[in-house]
C-alpha cells in the first residue's frame, strides 16, 4: 500500500488495519493518544477506589467494584491497541511512571467525598462519552473496534452517577450540600478534559485530517456543556459559571473562561494530586514484579513443553 493508497483509504472512511503501510506520524500519534488514554484508565481507578471501603451501602460497594475494575479493562484494551502499533506494553508502563507520557488532567484532584463518586460518574464519564463516541469512528480500526466496547460501558458509569446524585439530592440538606459542593470542584475540571482550546491545540489539525480525531477540542466541549445544563437543572445543582447562559443566536450555552494556567499546571504535573497518583502507579507496579517474574516463567516452561 502507498501514502496514496492511506490517503484514500481514510478519506473514504474505511478503516486502517495493523498490517497496512501508514505514515510514521500516524502511528506514532496514535501510539501517544492511546497509550494516553490507557494510562488514563488505570490512573482513574486511583480516585474512585479510594471510596471502594467507605461506600455507604453493599449496592454502593458493587457498583464502584465494578466500575473500577471495568476501567482497568478499558486500559488493557487500549494498550492492546497500541501493541498492534508495534509498541512495547512494559515500556509505555515506563513511560507513564517516569513521567514522560501524559494521562488527563481530570485524575490529579482528590475526592473529599462520597458524592465525589456520583459527580465523577455524571461529569467526568459524562465528558469522557463525549470525547469517546466519535472516537469510535476513529481511522484506526483496532482502536476504534475497542472505542466501541468502552462506550457502551461508559455510559453504565454515566448512569450510576447520575442515579447517585438522584437519590442524594432527595436525601437531607447535609447531602445536597455534598452534591453541590463536589459540583463545584469537579466542573471546571471536566471542561479541561476536552484539552487546550482549538487555537492552542498543537495536534489537531493533523489528527483531524488523519481522521484519528473527529471533532475539535472545543467542538467536543461545546457538546458537554450544551448536555450538561439540563441535566444540572433536572438534577437541582447549580454549575458554578456566572457566565453560562443560553445564547439563541448561536444555538449553544455561553461559558465562562477556563483557568488555563491552571490547566497547564496539572498537566505540566504540578496539580493537587499528580505526585501521588504516579507514586501509587509505581508502587503498584513494583510490587507486582513477582507476578510478571511468575507469568514469564510459566510461559517459557509451557515453550518448552510444546517444544
Ligand atoms: N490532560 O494537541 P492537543 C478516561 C495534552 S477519560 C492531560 O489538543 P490531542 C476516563 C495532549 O496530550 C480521559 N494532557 O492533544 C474517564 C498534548 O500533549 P502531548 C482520557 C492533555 O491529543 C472516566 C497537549 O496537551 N481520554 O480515561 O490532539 C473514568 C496538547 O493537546 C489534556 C482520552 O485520552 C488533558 N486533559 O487532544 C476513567 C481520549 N488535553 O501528548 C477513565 C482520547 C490535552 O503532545 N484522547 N493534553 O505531549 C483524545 O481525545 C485527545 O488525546 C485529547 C487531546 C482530546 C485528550
Amino acid at each position: 500500500m502507498s501514502e496514496d493508497d492511506f490517503t484514500r483509504l481514510v478519506e473514504a472512511e474505511q478503516r486502517v488495519e495493523p498490517r497496512d503501510w501508514m505514515p510514521d506520524g500516524y502511528r506514532r500519534t496514535l501510539i501517544r493518544q492511546i497509550a494516553q488514554h490507557a494510562h488514563s484508565e488505570i490512573i482513574g481507578m486511583q480516585p474512585e477506589a479510594n471510596w471502594i471501603s467507605r461506600a455507604p451501602s453493599l449496592r454502593r460497594k458493587a457498583i464502584l467494584l465494578a466500575k473500577v475494575q471495568d476501567e482497568a479493562g478499558h486500559g488493557l484494551y487500549l494498550y492492546a491497541a497500541t501493541e498492534t502499533l508495534g509498541a512495547d506494553r512494559a515500556e509505555l508502563t515506563e513511560n507513564l511512571i517516569n513521567g514522560r507520557q501524559k494521562y488527563s488532567s481530570i485524575f490529579n484532584y482528590p475526592t473529599l467525598t462520597f458524592a465525589d463518586v456520583g459527580v465523577i460518574g455524571w461529569l467526568v464519564d459524562g465528558a469522557a462519552i463525549c470525547n469517546q463516541v466519535p472516537l469510535c469512528r476513529t481511522s484506526y480500526g483496532p482502536y476504534a473496534r475497542a472505542m466501541i466496547r468502552i462506550c457502551k460501558e461508559e455510559s453504565f458509569h454515566q448512569r450510576q452517577g447520575y442515579e447517585l446524585l438522584m437519590t442524594m439530592m432527595r436525601g437531607t440538606a447535609q447531602q445536597r450540600a455534598m452534591v453541590q459542593d463536589a459540583v463545584n470542584r469537579w466542573w471546571w475540571p471536566s471542561l479541561m478534559m476536552f484539552g487546550p482550546s482549538d487555537t492552542e491545540s498543537a495536534n489537531t489539525e493533523q489528527s483531524m485530517a488523519w481522521r484519528i480525531k473527529r471533532h475539535t477540542n472545543d467542538e467536543l466541549r461545546q457538546r458537554f456543556v450544551d448536555m450538561s445544563v439540563p441535566q444540572a437543572d433536572a438534577l437541582g445543582v447549580a454549575l458554578p459559571d456566572p457566565d453560562l447562559r443560553w445564547n439563541a443566536e448561536r444555538d449553544h450555552y455561553d461559558f465562562g473562561e477556563i483557568d488555563w494556567a491552571e490547566f497547564w499546571r496539572v498537566v505540566g504535573g504540578n496539580g493537587p494530586s499528580n505526585r501521588q497518583r504516579v507514586a501509587h502507579r509505581r508502587k503498584a507496579h513494583e510490587d507486582g514484579a513477582w507476578v510478571r517474574e511468575a507469568a514469564a516463567a510459566y510461559a517459557s516452561r509451557q515453550e518448552e513443553v510444546v517444544a
